[in-house]
């Protein structure tokens, strides 16, 4: 054995046996228990960061940890590889975007194989390539013959200038990102997939999700949002037609002393076109966002529209008003206001002169004064004319049921969640198989012409904006249905659809269908592995397409992930100097030189290259911006991947954001040469029975590595893997302090079987190498799960705390089989209890088994 651990010599060897023996690749094995391990793919940006590092360890650990139990393991990786970095690296480097991608893939690829990280390579799929965007494609035009793909006028951001839409992220201060340019909203078509007919079930199988965290089960219930209302008409003054409202408490019916419509709703519209006042206030209502947020920031303002409606039940008229917090996008885009019971329709009722009605009383009869503030609680109905001393619970369903008997309205549900868009004006995206054909229409392309090939060869060039759209030749094509000269859909989809499925794929690679029966197999996820950015959008997607493939026969299963774990920020101190034109420069905390107290907080820190002080400016999420990024590449080189991926484990849960710190890097470092110093010694004993030999004076250092062990499995089971680590550095403390008897090295033997496999999953190379060198087995992987011995645990005498009249006077240690007279006696026996008893008499003594003797002595 080398006298010193050389992690990059173990690493590299180890790499080329798992290569070799192709450790990692799995196949559908009926007979063994299944465990799907992922963790979500990459996005090709050019390097790892250490919230890659930390996700992939993570995911790792895990799916070695099972495999350990015996598991048929399935962990694959790729990538995630279309989306507009590369676009933008393109049109910055004169090269096609494809290159760029496909370089950043293979330099990620070998980072991810120097972290020792067991994958099954031969399922490697990157979301750019034909043959995985095919199925994707098909899928949609699926879809489309189903009736869930639909087109319609959407709003987009566009930049007059450049002629082009832009992604949100292109749009800085309201202006283009290129021409700088005011951005104007405008409307074209776009694709729509309706995730809104499976909002139901999206919702009501979160209920079953028990292996998520709570956190993430509350933003998707919230993102979906679904609320029990009723829809009714009101009649309006004048007119034969009605405006249609959508209410969640038609037991203030009797309360609306005004309706309010969107800035966009036609009955402003109309009113728009004779005055000019209300043209305005139309047009104000179209600046600024449209998210829910946004409205609820703004000041509320309206107009009123000069025109009544008339109450369905009362028959009295109210003012309609066009205001700019109703959202067209919501419900009918119109609502009832009732200012008594309605804050936001209070605040505007008290500017406008609108009268505020109280028709909802507190249950036990307290008065309130409602011109005041609105009362917003539910209670009993008053001046409501027939609904009177209603409960609001009951007023619900009178009132909808006596709209309903009068064709005036009807229960209905709601959903905050949208249609989803999937259509992008961008060029790296998968193409929409649709065609447009002045004659026929819409026309999806048919299966034997799938894939729609993106052009992956063109040029790119600062002025490149999208070059299939600005080269005819993509979009020109014969229609499948009539022959004659047709146009193709020249927008790509959203990136979100590549990423909804790709786990399917993976089970299956090469299928010659989007999916085969392999999914059955593997399917669902058993643990999923991420960031927390991605609760919402991403989860939703994935569970969406899900039902889409099992509607379309290509899975078994309605949910995709069984388990998910969401792990934590990494963040890092950040430093910085202030520039001259106000703005700061940050340094990277590679370059800082930083004093601290005796509890190790930071004092004050300065730059390396010229010793002047930098601002510490606080601890933030790992970012470019800020430039406190690690590059975890520079540790791999210096300290190994064992390393890095024991500190990761080590410092903090994984689901807790882990702050940086250089010292802890080396303290994994220090632990696994320790490791390695006490393995040396191991060398020595290999493979004795540790019961066969009389062990009686080791017998608490056998215990300790038991319990230890027990320990650690425990943590292992719930995922808490810092204090795995503990465990494992408890036990290694607890070995070194052995001596170099026969007896000392079976036991060190022992223990260092049980650390290595502890620390197999984490620390993956210097336990597999050990592991053959100490002559413990081939292959770790295959080495079964250490179990604690319950000889091992059993201990001899336990503590006991003697109190003296309430006060603590003594620990004893007493036989584990002595009983409750036996241990009186050894605590009357005490000499400090003999001092504190002195000549009174004992007059009770209570024995707490295995815990504390209490004597009243008087
Ligand atoms: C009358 C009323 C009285 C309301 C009251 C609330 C309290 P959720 O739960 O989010 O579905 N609303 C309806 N459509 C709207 C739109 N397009 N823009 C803005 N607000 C709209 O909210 C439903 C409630 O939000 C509805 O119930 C309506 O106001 C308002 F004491 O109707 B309510
Ligand atoms: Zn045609």
């Amino acid at each position: 054995m080398q006298n010193t651990y050389d992690p990059r010599q173990i690493e590299q060897q180890t790499q080329t046996h798992w290569e070799e023996e192709k450790t990692f690749k799995v196949v559908e094995d009926p007979s063994k228990e299944k465990f799907y391990c992922l963790s979500m793919f990459p996005y090709p940006s050019g390097k790892l960061h250490m919230g890659h590092v930390r996700n992939y360890t993570i995911g790792d650990v895990i799916a070695r940890y099972q495999r350990m139990q015996g598991k048929n393991v399935l962990q694959p990786m790729g990538w995630d590889a279309f989306g507009l970095p590369a676009e933008n690296a393109a049109r910055k480097n004169k090269a096609a975007p494809a290159g760029w991608t496909y370089d950043n893939i293979e330099y990620m690829k070998r980072q991810l194989n120097s972290l020792g990280f067991g994958y099954d390579w031969d399922r490697e799929l990157a979301t750019c390539r034909p043959d995985y965007y095919k199925w994707e494609q098909w899928l949609f035009t699926e879809l489309y013959k189903k009736g869930l793909v639909y087109r319609k006028n959407a709003v987009v951001n566009w930049d007059p200038v450049d002629q082009t839409v832009l992604a949100n992220e292109q749009v800085i201060d309201g202006r283009g990102w290129r021409s700088g340019a005011l951005v104007e909203r405008r409307e074209i078509p776009q694709w729509f997939i309706k995730i809104t007919d499976y909002a139901d079930e999206l919702l009501d199988e979160i209920d079953n999700l028990e292996g998520w965290p709570d956190q993430v089960r509350t933003m998707q219930r919230n993102w979906i949002g679904r609320s029990f209302g009723v829809k009714m008409a009101f009649g309006i003054e004048g007119s034969d037609e009605s405006l249609t409202i959508f209410t969640t408490r038609p037991d203030t019916l009797m309360g609306v002393t005004y309706v309010a419509v969107a800035g966009e709703h036609s009955l402003a519209l109309q009113a728009a076109k004779n005055n000019t006042e209300i043209a305005g206030f139309v047009d104000e209502c179209r600046q600024g966002g449209t998210s829910e947020a946004d409205l609820e920031t703004i000041e509320k303002k309206g107009i009123p529209l000069g025109i009544n409606a008339i109450h369905p039940v009362s028959g009295e008229p109210v003012p309609i008003y066009a205001a700019n917090f109703v959202l067209m996008g919501y419900g009918t885009g119109a609502v009832m206001a009732v200012p008594g019971h309605d804050e936001r329709d209070h605040a505007f009722a008290g500017k406008y002169g609108i009268p505020i009605k109280q028709v909802i009383h507190p249950a036990d009869g307290t008065n309130i004064d409602i011109q005041a503030a609105a009362y917003i609680e539910k209670g009993v109905l008053k001046d409501s004319g027939p609904f009177n001393d209603l409960t609001s619970e009951a007023a619900f369903d009178t009132i909808a049921e006596w709209l309903q008997a009068r064709n005036k309205g009807e229960k209905t549900k709601n959903f905050r969640l949208r249609d989803w868009g999937v259509s992008r004006q961008r060029y790296w995206g998968t193409p929409i198989p649709m065609i447009h054909c002045d004659k026929c229409g819409t026309v999806p392309v048919p299966m034997a012409d799938l894939p729609v090939v993106l052009p992956e060869d063109i040029v790119y060039d600062e002025d490149t904006i999208n070059p299939i759209k600005a080269d005819g030749a993509f979009a020109k094509c014969i229609c499948p249905e009539c022959g004659g000269a047709a146009q193709r859909e020249t927008d790509t989809f959203d990136t979100f659809m590549e990423s909804s499925w790709y786990y399917a794929r993976y089970t299956c690679p090469g299928a010659e269908t989007m999916l085969d029966e392999r999914a059955d197999y593997w399917l669902p996820v058993d643990h999923y592995v991420g960031g927390i950015e991605h609760a919402v959008l991403h989860l939703l997607y994935a569970r969406f397409f899900h039902k889409l493939m099992r509607d379309v026969g290509l899975v078994q299963s309605s949910e995709p992930f069984t388990r998910l774990l969401t792990q934590g920020m990494v963040v890092a101190e950040t430093y910085y100097r202030g520039e001259s034109d106000g703005s700061k420069h940050w340094y990277n905390p590679a370059e800082v030189e930083v004093e601290q107290d005796e509890k190790g907080r930071p004092l004050s820190a300065s730059l390396s290259a010229d010793s002047q002080p930098v601002k510490i400016g606080g601890i933030e999420k790992m970012s470019k911006s800020k430039n406190n990024g690690i590059d975890p590449q520079s540790l791999i080189d210096r300290y190994g991947a064992d390393t890095v991926r024991l500190y990761t484990m080590f410092t903090s849960p994984p689901d807790q954001s882990l702050e940086w710190n250089d010292e802890g890097v080396e303290g994994a470092f220090r632990f696994l040469k320790r490791l390695w110093a006490l393995a040396i010694k191991g060398a020595a004993e290999r493979g004795t029975d540790p019961s066969s030999v009389p062990l009686s004076a080791l017998k608490d250092t056998r215990r300790e590595i038991h319990e230890a062990l027990k320990k650690a499995l425990f943590d292992y089971d719930r995922q808490q893997f810092n204090t795995v680590v503990s465990a494992c550095m408890t036990i290694v403390n607890t070995l070194y302090k052995l001596g170099d008897e026969k007896a000392d090295l079976i036991v060190l033997h022992e223990g260092l079987g049980i650390v290595l496999r502890l620390l197999a999953p984490i620390a993956p190379h210097v336990s597999h190498h050990l592991w053959r060198e100490l002559g413990y087995g081939e292959d770790i992987l295959d080495a079964g799960w250490p179990q604690p011995d319950e000889n091992a645990l059993k201990q001899e005498s336990i503590q006991y705390v003697i109190q003296v009249n309430g006060k603590v006077r003594a620990k004893i240690q007493v036989p584990v089989d002595a009983d409750k007279s036996k241990v009186e006696e050894i605590a009357l026996c005490n000499d400090n209890v003999q001092k504190f008893v002195g000549d009174v008499t004992v007059r009770k003594v209570i024995v707490v088994p295995n815990k504390l003797v209490s004597i009243v002595a008087k």
